[in-house]
């Protein structure tokens, strides 16, 4: 453990000219592969906000717990989310890239946290309710319900400017900045208040057969395309995807669910406005537009499947990759952790 404080870390970075922004997220390992809403609404971004800012991403093992998991597929899944990352260019030279797990620091903060959580503010959380909604709050287990907290514990530990995310994450940003702000005016200034980094175009990928639901790990289905399905399974979903009746290509969301999801996944994979697939595919019908997305779908999985293959071929490079980032993050993290525990006086060990 080291002996810095986080204040010591903040003023060395300032000095040698790395300081900048840093931004944190996490994905949690409940597939095989991650889906093309991950992808678009907080991977994709994850990478490209790797220039400017100082990154720490992570995978989220311990929140996956929350539901009941098989130990050997969790194990195996969250190599296979590491490599995922990685393949689609996270990058360790520019990235802290590490296993929730590895960091003891997190379910400490959380505990803390825990005592400034009201009972009913965590019952609000949208996502508990959706997800006991299937077996009854009560046969969800209390990890699930504490679940955001664990959140907030995972984001304040890094201080983060800003936190990339899909829409369904907004409430939980929200929580985590009310915690920080309880626990500042509690105790002393401690957290810096996250931003969520949300972009709009892309914040919520709907499933493509059931398209009021969000495509989601847990719904799975033949709605969800898994960038390491066979790319040709990938395009056979998009051809098949639901559409809306009529024939007209237009940017819809309230008449035309289908068809604007659509529009939106192409839009964002292809860089091109959606005013400008309306006029291309102006007259054309569904069933161009769907192959079309399903070629430019193939281009963009491809590579990205090939290459997380190749580097599931050598774990050692993986888990050496995780080795090193769990080594920045535990720097960062156990600073914070320290002054948490003094400031809510906790006696210190004797060195
Ligand atoms: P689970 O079903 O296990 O909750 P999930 O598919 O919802 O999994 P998460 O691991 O919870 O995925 O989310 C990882 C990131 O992807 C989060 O930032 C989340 O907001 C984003 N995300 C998930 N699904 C979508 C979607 N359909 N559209 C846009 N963003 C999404
Ligand atoms: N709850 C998130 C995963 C997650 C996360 C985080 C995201 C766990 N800890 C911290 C951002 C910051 C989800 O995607 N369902």
């Amino acid at each position: 453990m080291s002996t810095t404080t986080e204040l010591e870390v903040a003023v060395q970075e300032a000095a040698s000219g790395i300081a900048k922004p840093r931004i944190l997220s996490g994905i949690q390992p409940t597939a095989d592969s991650f889906h093309l809403g991950n992808y678009l609404g907080a991977l994709r971004q994850w990478v490209d906000l790797q220039e400017d800012y100082q990154p720490f991403f992570f995978v989220a093992d311990m929140h996956a717990i929350t539901v009941e998991q098989d130990p050997k597929l969790l194990r195996q899944r969250s190599l296979v989310a590491a490599a995922q990352l990685l393949a689609m260019g996270v990058d360790p030279a520019r990235s802290a890239v590490f296993v929730q797990s590895h960091i003891p620091a997190h379910a400490q903060l959380c505990w803390v946290l825990q005592g400034l959580t009201g009972f009913g503010e965590a019952r609000r959380m949208t996502q508990f309710k959706d997800k006991s909604a299937k077996g009854g709050e009560g046969a969800a287990s209390v990890g699930l319900f504490t679940y955001p907290v664990l959140q907030a514990a995972d984001i304040l530990l890094y201080r983060p400017h800003f936190v990339p995310v899909g829409e369904d994450q907004r409430q939980h940003l929200e929580l985590t900045r009310d915690l920080a702000q309880r626990f500042n005016h509690r105790y002393k200034k401690t957290f810096r208040l996250p931003e969520p980094y949300i972009l709009r175009a892309t914040s919520k990928i709907y499933d493509l057969q059931l398209v009021e639901k969000q495509m989601s790990k847990s719904l799975g289905g033949n709605g969800c395309v898994w960038l390491l399905d066979e790319p040709a399974a990938s395009a056979k979903r998009i051809r098949s995807a639901v559409t809306d009746s009529g024939s007209e290509i237009r940017f819809d969301p309230e008449e035309k669910p289908g068809i604007s999801n659509l529009l939106s996944i192409y839009s964002a994979l292809s860089a091109r406005s959606i005013a400008s697939l309306e006029e291309q595919y102006a007259g054309q019908g569904y069933g161009a537009l769907k192959s079309d997305l399903a070629d430019v779908v193939v281009d963009v999985v491809t590579p990205l499947r090939d290459r997380t293959l190749e580097l599931l071929d050598d774990q050692a490079h993986l888990t050496d990759v995780l080795k090193r980032g769990a080594e920045q993050a535990s720097d960062v993290a156990e600073a914070t952790l320290r002054d948490v525990y003094q400031r809510v006086g906790f006696v210190a060990p004797a060195q």
